[in-house]
């Protein structure tokens, strides 16, 4: 079976210690963690990446046509910017999940438009790390045999 792609994008390495009051004090390997360990009893593997460079997020989707089940993704502040990862989601043909560690609808309004969701298959914001959680679980129903 191929493994969940997570991708988390820019700052996002900075989690547990990055404006704590609003994505909270977990850190990135916790998320990971976190992703792996829901996964699991599901009999799903996940492989995490993390990058501030778009182009390398972009490549890693790409390469998840041949080798991802699913993708799990905060595009951190590439969600409101990126066509470039959008288009490279279009590509994709699995099921795409896209996760907000914090309710960007509730925040400034430039975090309020997300190119991604025009390709989700559902869209988590606002339920800080745990929404990865709920992420893992949605790919594990939505790729049930
Ligand atoms: C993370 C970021 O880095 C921001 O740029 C987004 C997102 C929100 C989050 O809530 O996980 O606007």
């Amino acid at each position: 079976m191929k493994p969940i792609l997570v991708l988390n994008g820019p700052n996002l390495n900075l989690l547990g210690t990055r404006e704590p009051e609003v994505y909270g004090r977990e850190t990135l390997a916790d998320v990971e963690a976190l992703c792996v360990a829901t996964a699991k009893p599901h009999g799903l593997d996940v492989v995490c990446h993390q990058s501030n460079r778009e182009y390398e997020i972009i490549d890693w989707i790409h390469e998840a046509r041949e080798t991802a089940l699913a993708i799990v993704i905060n595009p951190g502040a590439f969600t409101h910017t990126s066509i470039a990862i959008l288009d490279a989601l279009n590509a994709f043909p699995g099921p795409v999940v896209e996760v907000h560690i914090s309710n960007i609808h509730r925040r400034e309004t430039f975090r309020h438009h997300s190119y991604v969701s025009g390709r989700a298959d559902a869209v988590i914001a606002g339920a800080g790390v745990q929404g990865y959680a709920f992420a893992v679980e949605r790919v594990a129903r939505l790729t049930k045999g």
